[in-house]
């Protein structure tokens, strides 16, 4: 079983997770393996961008954290666009601490985070405690967890031993852990045999078909070499959707490029 060579429709069947099925089917029935990240401060330009990409893409992903004017009605109002678009919501929470925190921070505080993503992600660092303080409060709200195995920056440190770590980390919790954030995919890592049939959700960011850095670590790939040549399933993009100004045209047309390029770049994998 080779995930890179099967449509996300047939991959939804192998996931128990909701979360996990909820998106690959999205993927397949809107013809997007788009993920807008909106990294904006204000709240009525996040709910502006979301409002305009909403169309285009499979998955909204967001730090709540930034944004300076936060009140319970951008999440009412978050909540009401994922319906309306359809599409799923990826906190970028990027959780780090010990499973007793990490359950607090998911479920409480200003953001209750847990209430409305359906997907956060985690690193791996404190080892498998962490994935367990998550589920405790994701699993009975059918949430998924993303582990970050591999990062876009430069000189990152997760690499080698740490990825492997990583995925078999994964491979403990597979109702709630539903895949990665990575360059590449991960089901052969610490020679595993693929006839286990195994299939993670590989979410893919430091995507840009026009630069290729940010002057600050970042670095870009095309949807093509994510998609095509590494076999990642999702592509996350920001500025380069958003990064020109907030004229909802120049936004609006950058998320369908982005997603037909995406799309384009599925077909041909599975054309291989
Ligand atoms: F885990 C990671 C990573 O390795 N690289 C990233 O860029 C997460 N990100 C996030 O994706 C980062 O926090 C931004 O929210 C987003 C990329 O935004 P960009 O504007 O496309 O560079």
């Amino acid at each position: 079983y080779d995930p890179k060579s099967s449509s996300y429709v047939d991959r939804s069947k192998r996931h128990s997770n909701g979360a996990a099925k909820a998106l690959l089917e999205v993927m397949d029935r809107k013809k997007s393996n788009l993920c807008v990240s909106v990294d904006v401060a204000q709240k009525q330009s996040f709910l502006t961008i979301i409002d305009t990409v909403g169309p285009y893409v499979c998955l909204i992903k967001t730090h709540v954290d930034i944004i300076e004017d936060f009140d319970d009605q951008l999440l009412a109002e978050l909540k009401a666009l994922s319906e309306r678009h359809d599409f799923l919501i990826f906190e970028d929470r990027k959780f780090a601490d010990i499973g007793n925190t990490v359950k607090l921070q998911y479920a409480k505080g200003v953001h209750k985070i847990a209430n409305w993503a359906h997907i956060v992600n985690a690193h791996p660092v404190p080892g498998p405690s962490i994935v367990e303080g998550l589920a405790s409060v994701g699993l009975p709200l059918g949430r998924g967890l993303l582990l970050l195995a591999e990062m876009s920056t430069k000189d990152n440190l997760a690499t080698g031993e740490y990825t492997t770590r990583a995925v078999q980390m994964a491979r403990q919790r597979p109702d709630f852990v539903i895949g990665f954030i990575a360059q590449r995919r991960m089901e052969t890592i610490g020679s595993h045999d693929t006839s286990h049939g195994e299939d993670f959700l590989i979410l893919t960011p430091g995507v840009g078909l026009d630069v290729q850095g940010d002057g600050m670590g970042q670095q870009y790939r095309t949807p093509k070499h994510v998609i095509t040549e590494a076999g990642c399933d999702v592509i996350i993009v920001g500025r380069g959707i958003y990064g020109n100004g907030d004229d909802v045209d120049a936004i609006r047309k950058q998320a369908q490029r982005y997603q037909a390029d995406g799309w384009k770049a599925y077909l041909d994998r599975l054309s291989k």
